[in-house]
């Protein structure tokens, strides 16, 4: 973070993309315009009623935003449409029945021939069809109707985004659970959303080994079943040909069984879903150890994907557009599915590892497909550029026009070697912000306005127009430019999500509580600053949450995961900056009295992790035993003391950042965990 400060601080020159010369917004000019479509609600709600306007819908709307119980926003009262409809039948009315939506590429790679073992061109029409025989089934079948909920917990293959689709298309909603999580993680979540259908694979393939997804599956059924909830049916998926999966003989059902004797005309009448009705809900790490489960609407959601498909990603329908996240992580279920598809774009998914066979898997995936608009992250592309160059210059990049990240700050090296390296200085660049909760990028760089405004290498660059965002003080007031605040949206916008799931108390008190008295800010969890220029830098969590690779995952579950072990009898996370992943987890922990530390010992909490909470964060971690997590009075854990431990950092002044910690004691403490971990370290 502080490397960061020293950046926006010191920022002086601009990147303009070549072929951007002669289309660059006076940095003033953007503002004015910004400013028209923010003025008063009446212009916000202009602004997106003209995008809303571009839909097709069911039926229109009589209110286009209903603020009268904040911060319970509703979009488009009274408005049908559906998402599946918007998809794929609106697309197909459109004339793009035979066109490539999707374009899928399995992980095995064939070193021979250069080529992917598999890969597969769905239609518009295909999906379609295909979506309709899901939807048909579920229905039929199983008898899913408006508002169910199913969990999804399945990898990168095209039945994913199909079963997404079917569920829309006959008014139930998903919960997915990113395929890395644990049984305990999946359990949790099915739970939570009250699921009776789990859909899955056998397993899966990464970096050429297969990872055995059903077994899990069956861990979390046990695990509900254990706390009194049934999961009744478990789709599955045949993916990899594993031999001998366990199976309950009337429990389990293979997808292509499933619908085998579906006939492929079958066609679902598409309901016709209120615009606040769920889409779906995608479970996120917070504070505390439970997830929290962001429930998004319809209308409003669909509004704000498209919207920023068109500003953000300039997409037009001969693009051929790629996102290479995972669709377990919302940037996939916005703009992996639902944003590419209703726009008409053609859409990459690619199912495996950057790195396999090669490094250079991606870009030759880029020149094979002639991708025009890319979207990625800063740890996959630090990941990258770690790599000799000519892995990315044995190949043609030339057809990228739009490059895009997302999910962490990105640091301007990182974003220096992509505007140049693959992007050969000609591309329009940026770090979009946003977050599970806003469904949608809120900021960035905007080709679609025909006009861009320079790069700075590391920003955020600007609000879109009819959103505000601020940075304020701890009072929730603006901060000057180049001060550090918190970041809040102060200002609905249409894919807002609407509520935490059956939680709207938490809902309140976790985003839009804490700068109340100055009215109603949802408050990011983030902080930011504003330069000079208007442009944001949002600088990392403000909270006690961790961005490993990406992922979103709070400390409370990770310290929480830990205590379930025997051994375990307090602990305390922090996260510690690393190169490529961004930070990783570094777990101080105290074990109960007849235990003795031990390398052993170290790789069975790990192995625990990976049990409980799941890869992600057992790959990186780093279990450091000690006689004390520091406290203050209060009993709360000195996280920024542990901070600056992890991070090398002088204790200095953050000692006046913990409340009631006495200093001596701090101090105390701090020699003691920096000693402990150097030992550690030797
Ligand atoms: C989309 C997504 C949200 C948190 C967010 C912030 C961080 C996301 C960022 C970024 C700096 C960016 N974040 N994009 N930080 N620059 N371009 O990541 O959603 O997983 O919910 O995480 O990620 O900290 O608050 P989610």
């Amino acid at each position: 973070m502080e490397e960061r400060e020293r950046i926006y601080d010191e920022f002086e020159h601009y990147i303009v993309p070549s072929s951007w010369k002669d289309r660059v917004w006076e940095i003033e000019d953007y503002k004015k315009f910004y400013e028209s479509t923010i003025k008063d609600k009446e212009a916000i709600e202009k602004w997106w009623e003209g995008w809303a306007n571009k839909l097709f819908w069911f039926k229109k709307w009589d209110k286009v935003l209903d603020d009268s119980n904040p911060p319970f926003y509703r979009w488009f009262v009274g408005a049908e449409t559906n998402l599946a409809y918007l998809c794929l039948d609106w697309q197909i009315e459109q004339g793009r029945k035979n066109k490539v939506a999707l374009i899928w590429e399995g992980e095995p790679f064939d070193e021979m021939i250069r080529r992917p073992k598999e890969m597969r061109k769905f239609t518009f029409y295909d999906l379609y069809r295909r979506t309709n025989r899901i939807a048909y089934a579920l229905k039929e079948k199983l008898g899913v109707k408006k508002g169910e909920i199913l969990t999804f917990y399945l990898p990168m293959i095209p039945e994913l985004p199909e079963y997404m689709l079917a569920v829309q298309r006959i008014g139930a909603s998903h919960s997915i659970v990113y395929s890395g999580f644990s049984a305990l993680a999946l359990a949790e979540r099915a739970m939570a959303a009250g699921s009776r259908i789990i859909v899955t694979a056998d397993g899966l393939y990464r970096r050429g080994k297969i990872i055995p997804l059903k077994e899990v599956v069956d861990e979390a059924i046990e695990i509900c079943e254990e706390r009194g909830h049934k999961i009744e049916k478990v789709i599955v998926v045949k993916r990899t040909n594993r031999p001998a999966i366990p199976w309950n003989r009337r429990r389990d059902i293979w997808h292509h069984e499933f619908i085998r004797y579906i006939s492929e005309n079958v066609r679902v009448e598409t309901e016709r879903m209120g615009s606040e009705d769920i889409s779906y809900i995608l479970y996120t790490s917070g504070t505390t150890g439970a997830p929290k489960g962001a429930q998004h609407s319809i209308g409003g959601y669909a509004v704000g994907l498209y919207t920023t498909m068109k500003l953000i990603f300039d997409i037009n329908p001969d693009d051929i557009y790629w996102c290479a996240a995972d669709i377990g992580w919302v940037t996939g279920h916005s703009y992996i599915v639902y944003g590419p598809l209703m726009t008409g774009a053609t859409a990459v998914m690619y199912e495996g590892a950057p790195d396999y066979p090669k490094p250079d898997r991606w870009w030759h995936m880029i020149e094979r497909f002639g991708v025009s608009v890319f979207y990625t992250t800063p740890t996959a592309v630090r990941a990258l550029m770690k790599f000799p160059l000519d892995y990315v210059k044995k190949h043609d990049l030339s057809t990228l026009r739009i490059i895009h990240s997302v999910g962490e700050p990105i640091n301007p090296e990182a974003f220096r070697w992509y505007y140049t390296n693959l992007g050969r200085e000609d591309v329009v660049a940026s770090s979009t912000w946003w977050m599970t909760e806003t469904g949608q990028m809120l900021t960035g760089h905007f080709p679609g306005l025909g006009k861009i405004f320079p790069l700075k290498p590391g920003t955020n660059g600007y609000p879109i127009p009819g959103v505000k965002l601020e940075v304020v003080d701890e009072d929730g007031n603006p901060c000057e430019p180049g001060e550090r605040g918190y970041f809040v949206i102060t200002s609905p916008w249409p894919g807002m999500f609407m509520t935490l799931y059956k939680d709207p108390k938490r809902y309140i008190d976790v985003y839009w509580s804490k700068f109340n008295e100055k009215g109603m800010y949802f408050y990011t969890g983030d902080y930011a600053v504003k330069d000079k220029d208007g442009y944001i830098w949002v600088l990392g969590r403000a909270d006690d949450v961790l961005k490993i690779a990406g992922h979103r995952i709070g400390t409370a579950e990770v310290e929480s995961a830990m205590i379930l072990h025997p051994a375990v009898a307090e602990s305390a996370c922090v996260g510690r900056p690393h190169e490529i992943k961004g930070e990783i987890p570094y777990i101080f922990t105290v074990l109960k009295q007849g235990f003795i530390p031990s390398p052993d010992l170290e790789g069975e909490l790990k192995s625990h992790l990976r049990n409980t909470i799941g890869p992600i964060v057992a790959s990186d971690a780093t279990v450091l035993f000690v006689d004390m997590v520091p406290k203050t009075r209060s009993g709360k854990i000195m996280r920024r003391l542990l901070k600056a431990v992890v991070s090398g950092a002088p204790l200095g002044d953050t000692t006046t950042l913990e409340d009631e910690a006495a200093v001596e004691e701090a101090e105390k403490a701090y020699e003691y965990l920096k000693k402990a971990m150097e030992k550690a370290e030797k």
